[in-house]
């Protein structure tokens, strides 16, 4: 083969390696290791961030595999999902039809990229045999109290037509399509996730330096744990028939609890109306209610809101002084957090303060400055939030605020009144949507029974295909004819099945799980073989997911462990090292429409090109204007195609360039002179073999003997090289380090001249060797290939990684002829920079030096470095 040409080399191996089921992973024996990248949505084709996520992944399992792991490395997808949906909407698809013909696209750009991943292992999320698990499971959730239904203010997008996890709000805003969302009160499934909360905090914390910094403390502030108190503040007179009798709060700041002026409670509160009940308030309190339940969870929240409220009519009384508390609704109070009610301490916390300020409720002061007498509340213009010292609090009074903290939730303790308390922002995972592409829940509901779970005899219960899909809104499994009919599996009585479906984050909670036995039919996974492979190793996938998939994932695993599924002894996080990997980015050109300056026109790369220093557009030769580099995207056409890059360049220089770039997590900036630079590289190596060949081909890789200079030389950089790329693959995880090693070594090559000396052309062919397999897992492609042309056997995957030879590395090593008085009398291996010293030692120890030395003394030395060291002895 005379020319570098991938577009032959790369089919040819990627049928090699699935005839030779190369990839193929064989239970977990041995030393298994489970690399994971995060699986895909099916949305059509594979973009250039698929491309790097999965380039990084293949680097990682094709190194570990040559270094002799069991590594399961496996590809799937997820399949469920609204754009699915949307389409078959669009373009009167089906969404199965859709889903199934992106599917077979992607699977084939992904072969084309040489990727080493177990088809056999592949998971499609929508296969009733895949969601059947996901609905067992749920069932056993719903029986240990996990799963649970309630009617609640759930976040809804209008334009989506269903309601959202709070981690699918980001700003007040539907993380799918950008919608404001809003709030609506309906029935819903919730998945007990609060009940993990403490073991998920300690958990992440655990991970700290083994997950990516920025993860972790997302994390953290995600779940928002908060020390303080509860406190029950009895109700004046019971409301709701004597139902009702107290409120409890939670506090961060017990220590104020003297200053308690009011009490203010959320809208949602389930007393807020009950309280108003039977007092003149009653109107105008279920108005206010109305209005502020229609009002963003995120502004109401806000610093700067104004603070709106409405007495309720009614008092609670003090637990300690025993005085009458007006209870407010507030519209900062979130029913979200906490109790939903905040004992208001208007001196000393701000949001209150504001309040009794534009209410005109009481001030009362409770805490000094350590060094001043307390503030005066009538002249007040902020709260006092300081650390300071308890002022008309009883008994507590000069004590440290900070010791107050703890000394009165000890005394409400004693007294039954509350206690010390711990609060996490995180909330339940809402689970139930109301569209179409999902894995139903499989629940009926009764008008006898309530509730009833389908028998699991009939799981799964299987998405019907004949539905009609309007995108009108409303559940397409709703006016399904027979769906939702089914008697009650109890009562035998008439009964509605459920209609909602599963988030779809609940099959991206799993899918890592079932990869480990993804045939098995008796459960969700077979449990000695999923113990033995996880946790997953490693894990690499976008940090988009920092608080939505990485935080159900691992709820799920726990929940998983607990319900039996895992055995007890499976680790309790489910992935120990994630690498979090950055974005890839490309400048953007566009056009302003001079009629209309806000209006751009954007151009594809390929649309443009560059003339005499400047971009234009190719069909008319003018220029166009050049934006920033940002993140690709369809909306700003800067996109570069895979298959374009492929076809043009190659998989293997498509790979290289995205793991050259930057570090996984750094921000990949695409330009086609990086891409180019990329080409010439694998085209220097191409060339360096077939230059060689002749010289190569009968020889065998180096294994000992004295060698020149310019050999030892050429080992010394080949072995710190290997040294070099197995750190950064293997320990750091960082690929374009070990990519620029390996071209230095290439340059070593390119200078190097063999000759015809054997052991030359030995030390030659070792280098190449090594290099063809340290390159192999970044450009496999063109490594199998000139491996074969060498001569080579089998595949490089299966071949051992490149060991280091210390002594290469450190102590290449020179022979120095002894000489006394005149003549060779030995000679000694020293390191090449051993001083005259080290050599002069060595020579002592040379049996036949030390016998001309014997008994004499030696007068002057001569050290000529690396050749010969000459004594005088008399
Ligand atoms: C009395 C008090 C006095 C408070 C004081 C603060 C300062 P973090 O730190 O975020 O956990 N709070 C409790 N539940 C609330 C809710 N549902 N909506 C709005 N605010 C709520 O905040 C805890 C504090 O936030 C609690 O402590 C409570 O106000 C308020 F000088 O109680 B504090
Ligand atoms: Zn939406
Ligand atoms: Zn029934």
């Amino acid at each position: 083969m005379e020319r570098y040409e991938p577009s032959v080399i790369e089919p040819k191996w990627q049928k090699r390696w699935d005839e030779a089921r190369a990839f193929a992973v064989p239970e977990p024996t041995g030393d298994p290791f489970y690399l994971l990248v995060m699986l895909p949505y099916p949305s059509g084709r594979i973009h250039m961030g698929h491309v790097r996520n999965y380039a990084l992944g293949d680097v990682f399992a094709r190194q570990l595999r040559m270094a002799g792991k069991t590594v399961l490395h496996p590809m799937g997808w997820d399949a469920f999902g609204m754009p699915a949906e949307n389409a078959a909407i669009a373009n009167k698809r089906h969404p199965r039809d859709w889903t199934d013909e992106n599917i077979a696209q992607m699977k084939r750009q992904l072969k084309r990229l040489g990727l080493s991943y177990d088809w056999d292992r592949e998971i499609k999320t929508c296969d009733p045999s895949y969601y059947k698990h996901e609905q067992e499971m749920f069932l056993k959730m719903l029986e240990k109290g996990i799963a649970y239904r309630k009617h609640a203010l759930a976040n809804w997008c209008e334009s989506c037509q269903t309601v959202l996890a709070n981690e699918q709000v980001e700003d007040g805003k539907c993380w799918r399509c950008g919608h404001d969302v809003t709030q609506r009160e309906m029935e819903q499934w919730f998945l007990r996730t609060t009940q993990y909360a403490a073991e998920l905090l300690d958990g992440i914390r655990s991970l700290e330096g083994k997950w990516p910094d920025k993860i972790v403390k997302r994390q953290v502030h995600h779940f928002g744990r908060s020390e303080g108190a509860e406190i029950h503040f009895p109700l004046d007179e019971p409301v709701d028939n004597g139902r009702e009798r107290e409120i409890v709060v939670f506090t961060t700041r017990p220590d104020t609890l003297f200053g308690v002026t009011f009490m203010s409670i959320a809208a949602e509160h389930p007393l807020a109306l009950k309280l108003a009940q039977g007092t003149d308030r009653e109107k105008e309190v279920a108005e206010f209610i109305q209005r502020i339940r229609m009002e963003h969870k995120v502004s109401r929240g806000a610093a700067d809101t104004a603070k709106e409220g409405v007495f309720t009519g009614r008092w609670a009384i003090h637990p300690f002084t025993g005085a009458k508390i007006p209870i407010w609704i507030a519209n900062f109070v979130l029913m979200d957090y906490g109790t939903g009610a905040v004992m208001a301490v208007p001196a000393h916390d701000q949001r209150d303060f504001e309040f009794a300020k534009k209410h005109g409720l009481p001030i009362r002061v409770v805490i000094r400055p350590a060094d001043g007498p307390p503030a005066d509340p009538s002249t007040m213009t902020a709260a006092f939030s300081e650390p300071g010292v308890m002022v008309n609090g009883g008994s507590f009074d000069g004590t440290a605020n900070m010791d107050g903290i703890a000394a009165v939730s000890a005394e409400l303790k004693k007294t039954g009144k509350g206690g010390p308390a711990v609060s996490y922002r995180l909330r339940d995972w809402l689970v139930s949507r109301q569209r179409y592409w999902g894995a139903p829940i499989p629940v009926v509901h009764c008008g006898a029974c309530g509730v009833v779970p389908v028998p699991r005899a009939e799981l799964p219960v299987e998405l019907p295909m004949d539905v009609e899909i309007r995108g009108a809104g409303g559940s397409p499994l709703e006016r399904h004819p027979t769906f939702s009919k089914r008697p009650c599996p109890k009562c035998g009585g008439d009964a509605r099945r459920e209609t909602d479906t599963f988030d779809t984050f609940i099959e991206s909670s799993w899918y890592l799980h079932r990869y480990t036995t993804p045939r098995y039919e008796q459960g969700p996974v077979e449990p000695t073989a999923a113990r033995a492979w996880l946790p997953i190793d490693l894990y690499i996938g976008g940090e988009e997911h920092a608080v939505g998939h990485l935080v159900y994932c691992r709820f799920w695993h726990k929940a998983m462990i607990d319900l039996g599924y895992l055995p007890p002894d499976t680790p309790r996080e489910p992935a120990t090292e994630l690498l979090a990997q950055g974005m890839v980015c490309h400048e953007i050109y566009f056009r302003t429409d001079p009629q209309n300056p806000a209006h751009k026109s954007y151009f594809y790369p390929e649309e443009t090109e560059l003339r005499d220093g400047k971009r234009v557009l190719k069909k008319d030769g003018k220029p166009v204007r050049v934006g920033p580099v940002i993140k690709m995207s369809k909306s700003k056409q800067n996109l570069v195609d895979p298959d374009d890059i492929v076809r043009r360049y190659g998989a293997d220089t498509a790979r290289l360039f995205v793991l050259f770039a930057a570090p996984p997590e750094g921000q990949v900036d695409w330009n086609e002179a990086g891409v180019e630079g990329m080409s010439r590289f694998l085209l220097r190596v191409f060339r360096l073999v077939r230059d060689h060949r002749a010289a190569l081909v009968d020889t065998a890789p180096y294994t000992g003997g004295p060698l020149d200079d310019r050999a030892l030389e050429l080992r010394r950089r080949t072995h710190r090289t290997i040294a070099k790329v197995t750190h950064d693959v293997a320990e750091r995880r960082q690929p374009n380090t070990a990519i620029a090693a390996m071209m230095e070594l290439v340059n070593a090559l390119v200078g190097y001249d063999a000759g015809t000396d054997a052991r030359r052309r030995a030390v030659l062919r070792e280098s190449v060797d090594c290099l063809l397999k340290l390159l192999s897992p970044f450009a496999p492609h063109l490594c199998d290939e000139l491996f074969e042309q060498l001569g080579g056997k089998g595949l490089l995957l299966a071949a051992p990684w490149p060991g280091v030879d210390q002594t290469a590395i450190e102590e290449a090593t020179v022979e120095i002829p002894i000489q006394i008085n005149g003549k060779v009398r030995g000679r000694v291996v020293v390191p090449r920079e051993a001083t005259e010293q080290v050599v002069l030692e060595a020579a002592r120890r040379e049996e036949n030096v030390a016998a001309h030395l014997e008994g004499r003394s030696v007068s002057k030395t001569l050290y000529r470095p690396g050749k010969i060291l000459t004594l005088v002895v008399s």
